[in-house]
């Protein structure tokens, strides 16, 4: 049977989180592996001819779960080689500020072919319905082991606070349920620091987020937390973790020797404030924020459109389009969030 059961769906909605085991099967995955580890040589090959780099220092030979780690880990820190190697990876869902040493519409070749499939789409369909915009604030994450949190660098290899995605967007678009698929390319345990979760249901709403750490995201202090237990969802590579945009989240430290990879895919209904068809020049400081997209700064593409089916992006290319347009565009009004020290 295909999309989520009666009772899953209850699930879903009663705790705002549901796993779904094997969603993806591991050869619908290894195509963005494979594209991801063209990106990493591509931008080693480049290090190694400017000479920042060496040729053992790229550990070509490593496997994909640890690669990563070991040529981020084997470069002096905060180096130049070490930076940009860090920017570009973190990249790799293609914000077009950053310029890649590789053809980038490999990886959204393969990302968009993540984004679109069937089996996740039809769990979505069950809980938002079968029209569906995709947000573009998806995300492909090396998480690196052993990485000092809290650095100056916003980089994803460190810990990720507690945060509900809702806090990313805009207050009016609260009213609207947005379902994030969090999924492990990599087998993700609490040591290579799986998705950890607070049972909410989407109308328990949003918790006071704070704002001020160096890493600059923000979070939920422990006093605004649900007052129940966390829950660690361990994972394996392809299963796919359903939360909502109010579903507290957060990934510790990890502390094993492999790269925990992954990919969170956001998708929303077709009545969600969206950018599609928008220019991004109509993004303007004096605009009415309650106008604007829930993630201004990204692009919104359309997944499904049952009435317009030409309207879907199914193409890589058309897809890094539709991302590259909205790449200068930084006005975001955000939702006033306090500094944490005004607390
Ligand atoms: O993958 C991670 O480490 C964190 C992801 C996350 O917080 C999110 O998808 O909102």
């Amino acid at each position: 049977m295909s999309g989520l059961t009666p009772t899953e769906l209850d699930e879903f909605r009663q705790r705002g989180f549901l796993v779904k085991r094997g969603l993806y099967a591991d050869a619908d995955l290894q195509p963005l592996r494979v594209a991801i580890t063209a990106a990493l040589d591509a931008e080693c090959d480049l290090l190694i001819a400017q000479g920042a780099m060496t040729e053992a220092e790229a550990c070509c030979d490593a496997p994909f779960e640890t690669r990563f780690g070991r040529v981020v880990h084997g470069l002096d820190t905060d180096s130049p080689a070490q930076r940009r190697i860090l920017a570009s990876m973190q990249d790799l869902f293609l914000t077009g500020r950053v310029e890649h040493a590789a053809d980038s519409v490999a990886v959204a070749d393969a990302l968009l072919a993540c984004i679109r499939q069937e089996t996740v789409l039809d769990c979505v369909t069950s809980v938002i319905g079968e029209d569906i915009i995709g947000s573009s604030t998806f995300r492909i994450r090396g998480k690196i082991p052993l990485w000092e949190s809290g650095r100056d660098q916003p980089y994803f290899p460190g810990e990720v606070p507690w945060h509900q995605d809702a806090g990313y967007m805009l207050a009016h678009c609260d009213a609207h349920l947005i379902v994030t698929c969090w999924v492990p390319l990599v087998d993700a345990t609490v040591g290579n620091g799986c998705m950890h979760v607070y049972p909410w249901r989407f109308d328990q709403g949003v918790l006071p987020h704070y704002f001020g750490r160096r890493d600059r995201y923000i979070w939920i202090p422990d006093d605004h937390l649900p007052d129940t237990n966390p829950v660690p969802v361990e994972m394996r590579a392809g299963d796919v973790l359903f939360l909502t945009n109010m579903t507290p989240h957060a990934t510790f430290d990890n502390v094993s020797d492999t790269t925990r990879w992954s990919m969170d895919l956001r998708y929303g209904p077709m009545s969600i404030p969206n950018n599609v068809d928008e220019a991004p020049e109509s993004y303007t400081e004096s605009r009415r924020p309650d106008s604007m997209a829930c993630a201004p700064t990204e692009a919104d593409f359309v997944i499904r459109d049952s009435a317009h089916p030409e309207r879907d992006v199914v193409d890589g290319e058309v897809f890094t389009e539709i991302r590259m347009r909205y790449a200068r565009q930084y006005v975001n009004p955000g939702r006033g969030w306090t500094h944490i020290r005004d607390r």
